[in-house]
């Protein structure tokens, strides 16, 4: 079979990869021309282990070829629309990525084809794109098309290993749709594979990241309340988590990437009546950077230095540890909450551009440096050492990094009560 994959950004890349390496011809369409032009030179535009390797061999081999002309996707056996389904300023879902794609593949396909949606969308979307589909077209979903919701559920950072030995969920318009995926995806996955309908796979896809959010949540909650009791939370959660039945999640100084922040909005926003839980679960999580900003506030008083004459350095940009991607990052939302209140905002992380070249350089004539990002090589930093650079010696911990307050030191962590 011939596939066209749409959209090659960090999902549809590492998908069309697979699909080549497993046998099929795969033609990958983007409208960024330069992605374009990198991939068909065999280099990744994403940062993810293992992708250069497996990028060449495909595009080497000639299964992958990347393109933006649409005449080159005309009447493919399927179709994988990858694109992003982000929210707008208002918080509801901005679907016009999805239905550009939809309107793409309508206009290339041939009877028969079978389209797939990988996309994360609020529930009741598929049924509504083939609706749209037979619109333009005129071909009856089932019949003469078939479609299916095969969300992704990969962590970035181990995407090519979760591809294959995940479980998969393939949710189709009729049972026929998900069959003929279901031989399709067996080509390269090894995990289970279960066969429903398409608005149980858009519901399913975004529990999972509900459920992770809702459980953040209730730990930052209790980071709240270690504050106000003068414990460490850690300590608390990791005697809690002792208990056979408990398995709290680890709190701090936010919750960001393009998954997590989104997804329960997706999930609720179709719905008719309002849900609570997931709403304010939601707000707690977003309200994190100011508990953090509250405790740099509360050291520096400690310190008597008025903020406004305050030089922070915020190690770690990225959403969470050891990755390089900066969509919905705590880390920023904590320093545009800061910037108007100091003298000088710095940021270093060894894996966004843009930030100070060095951590000895962001950390020269410093009066407080934040934690934001639980990047592995922050774990085993020389606190005395790199201390001796600063101008003023304030550490706040927002991601549980460092075990032990440094001597000399004013320290405070999100949850960290007993300091
Ligand atoms: N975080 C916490 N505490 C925790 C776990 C995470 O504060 O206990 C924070 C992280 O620091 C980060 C954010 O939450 O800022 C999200 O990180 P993550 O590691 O939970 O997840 P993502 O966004 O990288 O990937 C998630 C995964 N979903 C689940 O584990 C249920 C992944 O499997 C999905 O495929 C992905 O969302 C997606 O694309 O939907």
């Amino acid at each position: 079979a011939e596939i066209a994959v749409i959209g090659l950004g960090y999902i549809g890349l590492p998908t069309a990869i697979m699909f080549a390496n497993a046998g099929f011809n795969v033609t990958g369409y983007e409208i960024r021309k330069d992605v374009v032009e990198r991939i068909n030179s065999g280099k990744a535009h994403i940062v993810e282990p293992d992708i250069d390797d497996l990028l060449r061999k495909v595009i080497e081999s000639g299964k992958l070829r990347a393109t933006s002309n649409p005449a080159d996707i005309r009447e493919k056996d399927v179709y994988i629309i990858c694109v992003q389904t982000p929210l707008r300023e208002d918080r509801t879902p901005n679907l016009t990525y999805l239905e550009s794609a939809v309107e793409t593949v309508a206009k290339a396909m041939k009877p028969g084809a079978l389209i797939v949606i990988e996309s994360t969308i609020p529930p009741l979307t598929t049924v509504r794109m083939a609706e749209f589909i037979e619109e333009l077209t005129g071909l009856k979903p089932g019949r003469d098309f078939y479609m299916v919701h095969a969300p992704e559920r990969v962590m970035p950072g181990r995407i090519f290993r979760e591809l294959v030995y995940n479980s998969r969920i393939l949710g189709g318009i009729t049972p026929e749709s998900a069959e003929i995926a279901e031989r399709l995806y067996r080509s390269f996955v090894k995990g289970q594979v279960f066969r429903t309908k398409s608005t149980v796979s858009e519901v399913v896809k975004l529990m999972e990241n509900t459920f992770r959010d809702v459980n953040i949540a209730l730990a930052n909650e209790f980071a709240y309340l270690a504050h106000q009791y003068g414990i460490n939370v850690f300590e608390a959660i990791e005697l809690a988590n002792s208990h056979p039945r408990v398995k709290i999640h680890v709190p701090g100084i936010g919750v960001g990437g393009h998954c997590l922040p989104k997804d329960p909005h997706l999930l609720v926003w179709p719905a008719r009546d309002d849900f609570g839980l997931i709403r304010l679960a939601r707000e707690i999580n977003d309200g994190m950077p100011l508990l953090a900003k509250d405790l740099l506030f509360e050291a520096l008083r400690t310190i008597n230095l008025p903020p406004e004459k305050a030089v922070v350095a915020v190690l770690g940009l990225a959403y969470k540890g050891d990755s390089d991607d900066t969509r919905n990052s705590p880390a920023s939302a904590f320093v545009e909450a800061i910037v108007d209140d100091v003298a000088e905002v710095r940021t270093y992380d060894p894996f966004v551009e843009g930030t100070h070249g060095s951590l000895e350089e962001a950390l020269r004539g410093a009066d407080a440096v934040v934690i934001a990002t639980d990047h592995t090589v922050f774990r085993s930093l020389d606190w005395e050492t790199l201390g001796k650079l600063m101008r003023n010696r304030v550490l706040i911990d927002g991601r549980h990094v460092v075990e032990m307050p440094p001597e000399g030191f004013v320290f405070k962590g999100v949850g960290r009560g007993e300091y």
